[in-house]
């Protein structure tokens, strides 16, 4: 009977001490008092000689239950403190299968410098020279000297970010062409890419930031004739292909005659939709002869020479070629999107 009464206290004892353990050691050095070889359940184990005969069935039996249940409860609880263990692991060890994998990554030039560059090329074989100039230029550059009158709503704040010194960012690159009659004169043939801004609303195929390329031909006797043909190859170039293109009159006071030369909506196909305004049509290519004053400004006499200018949105140029619905993507500067092209 001092077994049993041993027993049940050695049970009580360890299931509590197994109930309280927070960690899988306290628990460990539970099971190993109650249940180890030098433990109590062995100790208890040792007076089992000096029993009765009579005794002995019913008490190992009960010592066999009693260590059997704390053993199954151990291990209950050990597995319990295991998967804890395994979930805070897991939940540190947390990856992100979505992202890239390491290793280096090739990159690609933005889809507007590829195009700007594409042009540069066909024009340099053309015999056009390419010319830079500043961002930042004088009311003289951008608009007196392209014959635009003190009146023209361009000027006007809403359309022209004005500095307070007076000057203003370019709204188109002409003024570089101002400075490349002005410092070579005629012949000449260049094209002016680079950065251009409008003080406009941002939308789908509105941006205040944008890239333009405009050109020039000065020469003796340089035609409408003449023109066409380089405005048709510089679309061929660009496509790939033969687009569908009409020309119409258009205003602009730098040329005259103006001209504004339209594709075949490349998004739609023609039938329709929020890039040509539901028109089937898109305005690309604005051009015309220089206006005469336009080359007398620049110090160059009408008399003798005459020549032709264009101006080629590259933005606008990049989303027809790309079928991108939404200007504000090529301007977003996000690399998911950009590595596309
Ligand atoms: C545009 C640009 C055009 C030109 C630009 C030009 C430049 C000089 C002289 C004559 Cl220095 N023309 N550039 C010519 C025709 C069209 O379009 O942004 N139009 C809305």
């Amino acid at each position: 009977m001092v077994v049993d009464t041993s027993l049940e206290e050695l049970r009580k004892a360890t299931l509590a001490r197994f109930a309280s353990a927070t960690a899988l050691d306290e628990l460990e050095e539970a099971r190993v008092q109650a249940l180890g070889r030098k433990g109590t359940l062995a100790a208890i184990s040792k007076n089992f000689g000096k029993l009765a005969p009579e005794e002995r069935a019913h008490t190992g039996k009960l010592l066999n239950a009693v260590k059997n249940e704390l053993e199954a409860e151990y291990e209950r609880k050990k597995a319990a403190f295991e998967r804890e263990a395994l979930a805070q692991r897991l939940s540190r060890e947390w990856i992100d299968v979505t992202l890239p994998a390491p290793g280096i990554r090739p990159g690609s030039l933005h889809p507007v410098t590829q195009i700007q560059e594409e042009i540069e090329d066909l024009f340099t074989s053309l015999g056009f020279a390419i010319l830079d100039g500043p961002e930042v230029e004088t009311e003289e550059h951008n608009f007196d000297a392209l014959n635009i009158p003190p009146t023209h709503p361009a000027r006007d704040m809403q359309d022209t970010f004005w500095l307070t010194n007076g000057h203003l960012l370019r709204t188109h690159t002409s003024p570089v062409q101002v400075r490349g009659m002005r410092k070579f004169g005629p012949p000449l043939r260049m094209i002016a890419p680079g950065r251009t801004f409008r003080n406009e609303e941002v939308d789908a195929s509105h941006e205040h930031t944008f890239y333009q390329l405009e050109g020039m031909m000065i020469d003796r006797d340089v035609s409408v004739a003449n023109l066409i043909y380089f405005m048709k190859t510089l679309l061929s170039g660009v496509f790939h292909r033969d687009v569908t293109v009409r020309l119409r009159p258009g205003y602009f006071p730098f040329v005259e005659p103006g001209f504004e030369l339209d594709i075949q909506c490349l998004i739609c196909g023609g039938s329709g939709c929020s890039v040509c305004k539901q028109s089937g049509w898109v305005e690309l290519l604005p051009c015309g002869l220089i206006h005469p004053n336009v080359l007398r400004l620049s110090n160059i006499d009408p008399d003798e020479w005459s020549g032709f200018a264009f101006g080629l949105g590259l933005t606008r140029l990049a989303m027809m070629r790309y079928g991108i619905d939404d200007i504000r993507q090529l301007q977003g500067g996000d690399l998911r999107f950009l590595n596309q092209f």
